[in-house]
């Protein structure tokens, strides 16, 4: 089956019907490609990026089609958005019949049910036995920048502390509470006030257990910013853009305690932990901790721009009347499509997928590890998984010898994803459409980009 129609030259539908193949036809970038990125080049500011040198006309299973049908196998959902697959039936059927109702009211104007249906589902949904409340945003770092504005004014405190390796968004404050300088913050300063930063658990390179590495933290916050001045700490229960840092047994719930005895609000930004992508519906789940608030985006709406803070009833009822929101948070298209996506999440088996596809990718790394020194750890939770690529001798980060792998990969019709504080991380964030067959050629061209590197 040809990927573009010989006879009209249309793009292939999305969705999981296209052939689930990795296929080349040109190389990449092929000719239109090319042509569209060097409009690209001319029109968008040099400052917006792409990973992967081809455009995109449809995607779905666990492939990405670009404009001269070559098909990519998909190991990144773009960045841990499409979890359920994109051009989901279901939510496309639930977009498209949302938009022939009405595409935008705004919901402070005039409220519709779905943005209420999502709330409930993400109050029922998210950890925690207790009363919850919802309020919707449009992106992640948008969710963020709510979470908080809400403990602050929760707690009438000012002070936030993130984490060593954190990413939280690209606004002022979020920048604010990212980590890391290049990309995200060089020279886009001044930044947000009254951030601070703690050590973070990383047992591959600080050989901590959790109650050390959390008591390290705890000192830290009480001498340099004092509970009494602390409104809230926000951490990714495991880390993303980082390189998927997952914390020592013991470092979340001892932060939590602390937090609950101090009066301090404990955020879990979920946002590329949530919604299934680690095997549970939310990372917190794996470390038995229960947040205060929790922020979401990306996989919630299958694609479509929303975001969410979740928390204890009295927390986010702080705020007055008017002072949370926004013109778009909560459009009723991107509800559709996130009432869609919580039922295949509920319905269709898809946590289980992630477990296997976990399984798999866990079992192919270790393999590849244990017969090359240069990967120096493999660790995540269910469809988010890495590899850190490291000098065997030093255990010092090896930068080249990842973008090396990476570069390669993708050339051969493999979308990877980098990531890591140093630069050193291979990321896994396929979409758990993705079928046994199609990732494990996936891992296959890894191994041989790295063999070649
Ligand atoms: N919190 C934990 O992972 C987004 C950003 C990629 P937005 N991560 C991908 C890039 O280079 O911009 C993210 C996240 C965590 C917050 C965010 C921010 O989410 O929807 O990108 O604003």
């Amino acid at each position: 089956m040809a990927l573009l129609d010989a006879a009209t030259d249309a793009p292939p539908l999305g969705g999981p019907d296209l052939p689930q193949e990795r296929r080349l036809v040109t190389e990449l970038p092929g000719p239109r490609s090319a042509a569209i990125l060097a409009r690209k080049a001319d029109a968008v500011p040099a400052g917006v990026g792409h990973t992967v040198p081809v455009a995109a006309v449809a995607a779905g299973g666990g492939v990405v089609v670009d404009a001269d049908g070559n098909s990519l196998i998909d190991l990144g959902s773009g960045i841990a958005v499409t979890t359920v697959g994109n051009a989901h039936p279901k939510i496309a059927a639930a977009v498209a019949a949302q938009v022939a109702q009405f595409t935008h009211t705004c919901f402070m104007i005039s409220p519709y049910e779905s943005y209420i249906e999502v709330a409930e589902a993400l109050n029922r949904l998210t950890p925690g036995d207790f009363d919850k409340k919802s309020a919707l945003f449009n992106s992640g770092a948008e969710a963020v920048e709510n979470a908080i504005k809400i403990a602050r004014k929760h707690t009438g405190r000012s002070a936030v502390v993130a984490f060593d390796h954190g990413y939280h968004g690209r606004t002022n404050l979020t920048m604010a509470l990212t980590a890391k300088s290049m990309p995200y913050k060089s020279g886009f300063g001044p930044f947000a006030p009254e951030v601070y930063r703690a050590p973070m658990s990383y047992p591959f390179r600080d050989g901590l257990t959790g109650a050390e590495a959390a008591s390290r933290a705890i000192s830290q916050m009480e001498k340099q910013i004092g509970a009494d001045n602390l409104a809230a700490i926000i951490i990714e229960p495991i880390q993303g853009e980082g390189g998927f840092i997952v914390p020592a047994d013991g470092f979340l719930p001892a932060l939590a305690e602390w937090c609950r005895a101090n009066g301090v609000v404990f955020i879990a930004d979920e946002v590329q932990t949530g919604f299934a992508r680690t095997g549970h519906m939310f990372a917190s789940e794996i470390f038995g901790v229960v947040p205060d608030l929790i922020t979401t985006a990306k996989g919630i709406a299958g694609g479509l721009p929303l975001a969410a803070v979740t928390g204890r009833a009295e927390i986010m009822d702080a705020s007055h009347a008017g002072g949370l929101g926004g013109t778009y948070g909560g459009n009723p298209i991107a509800c559709a499509a996130a009432l869609a996506a919580i039922d295949v999440f509920e319905n269709d088996g898809v946590i289980e997928r992630a477990q296997q596809i976990g399984a798999i990718l866990t079992e192919r790394l270790t393999v590849l590890q244990s017969k090359d020194p240069r990967i120096g750890d493999v660790r995540g939770h269910g469809a988010m998984i890495a590899a850190e690529f490291v000098n065997p001798e030093t255990m010092a980060p090896d930068a080249p010898l990842t973008s090396a792998v990476a570069k390669a990969a993708i050339a051969r019709g493999v979308i990877v994803l980098t990531c890591g504080t140093y630069g050193n991380v291979i990321r896994f964030l396929p979409p758990l459409s993705i079928g046994d067959d199609l990732l494990n050629e996936g891992l296959n061209v890894i191994a041989e980009a790295l063999a070649a590197a």
